[in-house]
């Protein structure tokens, strides 16, 4: 029964690379059109805290730059989205999905998404701006061996996720290589058009 009153919501998939700028957009679009925001990323980092043996499992993939097992993701995002099921005007899933698998089975579990948004940046902008974070950011994921693994898991398995969703015509691609307010420029062109 929880499930269902989520068949009606909007849902907006924000697919982009490693350091493409999609937790950035995402806190520029919260702000702005008020959905609700569930970062696979943020979620996973909030269960290794936990120190659980689980925990210790998630933090080593996400260590390689690999992805992490789909049942673990979306166990957590489907907790969350029942979390806010009344209150929410939509839902903007950011990291996610990351592989064809992740796309087809959370839509025959909860529901289709409405949109795709394509945050799109070179592998050099990407790789530069997540070793600027790695100097502060404390993460174990955000040094040049790793960042080259997140690379290849993105071309390898998440690029298919887009393919997929281009031919269903659901993808809206923004220019991501701009300085952030320029990106969400482009990103309200999309969003205002999605009402
Ligand atoms: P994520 O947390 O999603 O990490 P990310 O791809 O680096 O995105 P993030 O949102 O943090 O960075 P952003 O681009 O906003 O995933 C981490 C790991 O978790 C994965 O490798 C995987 O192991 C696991 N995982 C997550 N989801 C999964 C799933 N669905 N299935 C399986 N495993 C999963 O920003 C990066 C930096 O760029 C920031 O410092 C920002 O300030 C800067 N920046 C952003 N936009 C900019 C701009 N326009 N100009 C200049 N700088 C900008």
């Amino acid at each position: 029964p929880d499930l269902d009153n989520l068949k009606n919501s909007k849902i907006i998939f924000v697919v982009g690379g490693p350091g493409s700028g999609k937790g950035t957009q995402c806190e520029r679009i919260v702000q702005k059109y008020g959905f609700t925001h569930l970062s696979t990323g943020d979620l996973l980092r909030e269960a290794v805290q936990s120190k659980s043996e689980r925990g210790e499992q998630l933090n080593a993939l996400m260590k390689e730059g690999k992805l992490v097992p789909m049942e673990v993701v979306l166990d957590l995002l489907k907790e969350n989205m029942i979390k806010n099921a009344d209150k929410s005007k939509g839902f903007l899933i950011d990291g996610y999905p990351r592989e064809v698998p992740q796309a087809q089975k959370f839509e025959e579990m909860i529901a289709p998404c409405s949109l795709v948004l394509y945050v799109k940046a070179s592998d050099d902008t990407m790789t530069k701006r997540l070793l600027h974070r790695g100097q502060t950011s404390g993460r174990v994921d955000d040094n040049e061996a790793t960042i080259k693994n997140r690379l290849q898991t993105f071309h390898n398995q998440t690029l298919p996720v887009l393919d997929l969703y281009q031919k269903q015509g659901k993808v809206a691609e923004v220019n991501s290589e701009l300085a952030p307010d320029d990106v969400f420029g482009e990103v309200r062109n999309v969003l205002d058009k999605l009402a």
